[in-house]
């Protein structure tokens, strides 16, 4: 968080770890299937959103519920009910106290499953995402258990389900964060008015919003099914010429059968719907796909015709040519390539002008909604953003798939925020979250890089070996994207930096260091950068820097909190960008943070945090003027697009 954090507690800190853990790099379980529900003429999708019943435990008794087997029936005989959202989160949707709740709540609903699916086929259970730790039941059946928020679970539910009658689900989440999850908390019990009481604390600076948040599927596969897609694209040097290697697995009995060959046909469709490609692979379930001419995938600004996607059918075929399955799904053809100085789309040299963001509103907190993913994406490209980091954890599926549509470039960040304290454990999870997030967003074209962590505590010893593994671990994922890490420690303290790709640095001058100092900005950055581009000789992102504002509140000149002064802020960090981007090396600005937040309860956050460009309600502040502008400049400057005819506003006609 604020520099002056670090140099406060730096002393101690160093001090107090000084000794360095031994690490090992131990293997973590795969991910398997998961593939994005989708609707084919051999699979069919039912969504389970809409009002469950809800039951929060008693703090001091979280495993009760295990305990006394409330999956066992319907919650309601266990304990009063409550109706309950999904998807959303539960803390901001009734009016007492379980916002702060901590421990274990409960979910349960009924549904129906058509006599038609008894046949020949399998089902699925599929979560997009439930914080933090998941236990699933049907029928009183334990199906799964997931632990990591933010990224979506799966299992079979074929055997459980009871066919042309009613069926119920049972989940008891927990949003309990220790030292050994992803991301870090603590659980302690302290004395208040009746006794005593549990509390949770975190570092980190959002609100630990948790329930079930993305949407709940039950999908039908054929017996013998496509289980994975994985695919990768190349372009020829002069971008006319398109290639997408394609892999597929296949989950069921038909793959085991020695005398059956199964095959994949893959056809490649354009945006109109024309055949552009097709190949037929024998036996190796896997092939290549030639487009010429090509339209590459190109960012938002970039190019007159951005976030091209082609789409991909992939058939799976039984020897005899019967069709076993069908998965479409869509694809960008890009290349991606980075060294010391510069990342590249397509051989073009690209600046990241974008936001540090999340994924918060009112009232439904971290829970899917269309309405507002939609908004969101009209803002950045109203404004004239081109990138995103997915701060500081997965972001939505459904919020992917627009954003390669879009032409919106992501910084996909695993859930690895402010990390205190390293251990073999946590590395374990760490790379887990790592594996899980790649499994979802391989074939994503808009995520052109991994952040492995935001400001961990990288002056540690134990970071150094620590990150080496977790970098390590991610290249060994993914070799086509580089790795990054959004840091805060003094670049002379940093040990994480040497396992990565591109660094990014976060740092709030004239807020948390030399707080209304609008004249101590722009050295100040110039000078980090460069400190930090010389220590690991790599491109540099400033990848946070803003200021809280108050919307409404106008002081002039500008003071700590009213919109002048985030205006000033930001224009002070333009002009450090400016003399940066001159070095070749500088590769993108980042504002922390596209909208207000809600964070913990502390006396430095007024209703949370209030660095957004615009408000929780996606509305303007001043400075998403002053930040349009400058977006949109540099998109003329860099990439020759064209202002919008509203950019500015009439002044005068001079003639002089
Ligand atoms: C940071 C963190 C971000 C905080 C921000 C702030 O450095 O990465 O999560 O919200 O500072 O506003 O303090």
């Amino acid at each position: 968080m604020a520099l002056s954090f670090f140099s406060l507690v730096t002393g101690l800190y160093v001090l107090h770890f000084s000794i360095a853990l031994i690490l090992v790099n131990k293997e973590v379980p795969s991910t398997r299937g998961m593939l994005y529900p989708r609707e084919s003429e051999t699979r069919e999708v039912r969504s389970l959103d809409g009002i469950w019943n809800f039951v929060r435990s008693d703090q001091a008794n979280p495993t009760q519920g295990v305990r006394d087997e409330w999956y066992a029936k319907e919650l309601s005989k266990s304990r009063p009910t409550i109706p309950m959202p999904v998807p959303a989160s539960y803390n901001d949707i009734t009016t007492d106290n379980l916002r702060d709740h901590v421990g274990t709540v409960w979910y349960d609903r009924k549904f129906f499953v058509p006599r038609s699916w008894a046949k020949d086929q399998r089902i699925w259970l599929r979560f997009g995402s439930v914080h933090y730790e998941a236990y699933v039941w049907i029928n009183g059946q334990k199906v799964v258990k997931h632990e990591m928020g933010h990224l979506p679970f799966e299992a079979e539910v074929t055997d459980l389900l009871n066919y042309g009658a009613e069926n119920r689900i049972t989940v008891m989440c927990d949003n309990a964060l220790i030292q050994t999850t992803v991301p870090q908390g603590r659980i302690t019990e302290v004395p208040n008015d009746g006794g005593m009481t549990i509390v949770q604390s975190y570092t980190f600076d959002f609100f630990n919003y948790a329930g079930i948040h993305r949407s709940v599927h039950l999908y039908t596969t054929p017996r013998t099914f496509i289980e994975e897609v994985e695919v990768t694209t190349n372009l020829s040097k002069d971008a006319t010429v398109g290639e997408v290697f394609y892999s597929v697995s296949v989950n069921g009995s038909a793959a085991n059968e020695a005398d059956n060959v199964l095959h994949v046909q893959a056809n490649l469709y354009d945006k109109e719907g024309k055949l552009v490609a097709n190949a037929t692979s024998d036996g190796k379930l896997g092939g290549k796909l030639q487009v010429n001419p090509v339209k590459p995938w190109w960012p938002y600004l970039m190019h007159p015709e951005p976030g091209y996607l082609y789409q991909l059918e992939i058939k799976l075929l039984a020897t005899n040519d019967e069709l076993l399955d069908v998965y479409r799904l869509k694809v960008g053809i890009r290349t991606l390539s980075w060294n010391s100085q510069q990342f590249l789309i397509n051989g073009k040299p690209v600046y990241f002008r974008g936001f540090g963001r999340h994924e918060d509103a009112d009232i439904r907190g971290k829970g899917l909604d269309n309405a507002l993913m939609v908004r969101d994406f009209n803002l950045l490209k109203w404004i004239g953003a081109n990138a995103y980091r997915t701060s500081h954890y997965p972001y939505s599926e459904e919020s992917m798939q627009f954003a390669d549509e879009h032409g919106i470039m992501i910084i996909d960040e695993c859930p690895s925020v402010d990390t205190e304290n390293y251990s073999q454990e946590l590395l374990g999870k760490h790379k887990s979250s790592l594996e899980q997030l790649i499994h979802r967003d391989r074939n994503h074209p808009s995520v052109v890089m991994w952040s492995i962590a935001n400001e961990p505590r990288t002056a540690s010893v134990s970071a150094d070996s620590y990150f080496e593994l977790v970098a390590n671990f991610t290249r060994s994922l993914d070799k086509t994207r580089p790795i990054t890490a959004a840091i805060a420690v003094p670049n002379t303290q940093d040990k994480a930096g040497r396992s990565l790709d591109i660094i990014s640095f976060n740092r709030y001058n004239a807020w948390y260091s030399n707080a209304g100092r609008l004249d101590m900005v722009t050295q100040n950055v110039i000078d980090e950068a460069i400190a930090w581009n010389k220590r690991y000789n790599k491109p540099i992102i400033m990848s946070e820097y803003g200021a809280d504002t108050l919307e409404g509140l106008h002081m002039q000149p500008a003071y700590v909190w009213s919109e002048e002064f985030q205006t000033e802020v930001f224009s002070r960090h333009f002009k450090a960008f400016d003399e940066l981007r001159k070095k070749g090396w500088f590769i993108g600005e980042f504002v922390w943070n596209f909208a207000d937040f809600k964070t913990a309860q502390t006396y430095t956050r007024v209703g949370g945090n209030k660095k957004g460009v615009f408000t929780r309600a996606r509305q303007p502040k001043a400075a998403a003027h002053l930040l349009r502008k400058r977006y949109f400049a540099l998109g003329r400057d860099l990439d020759q697009c064209s202002f919008p005819d509203d950019l500015f506003t009439y002044i005068a006609d001079l003639i002089s």
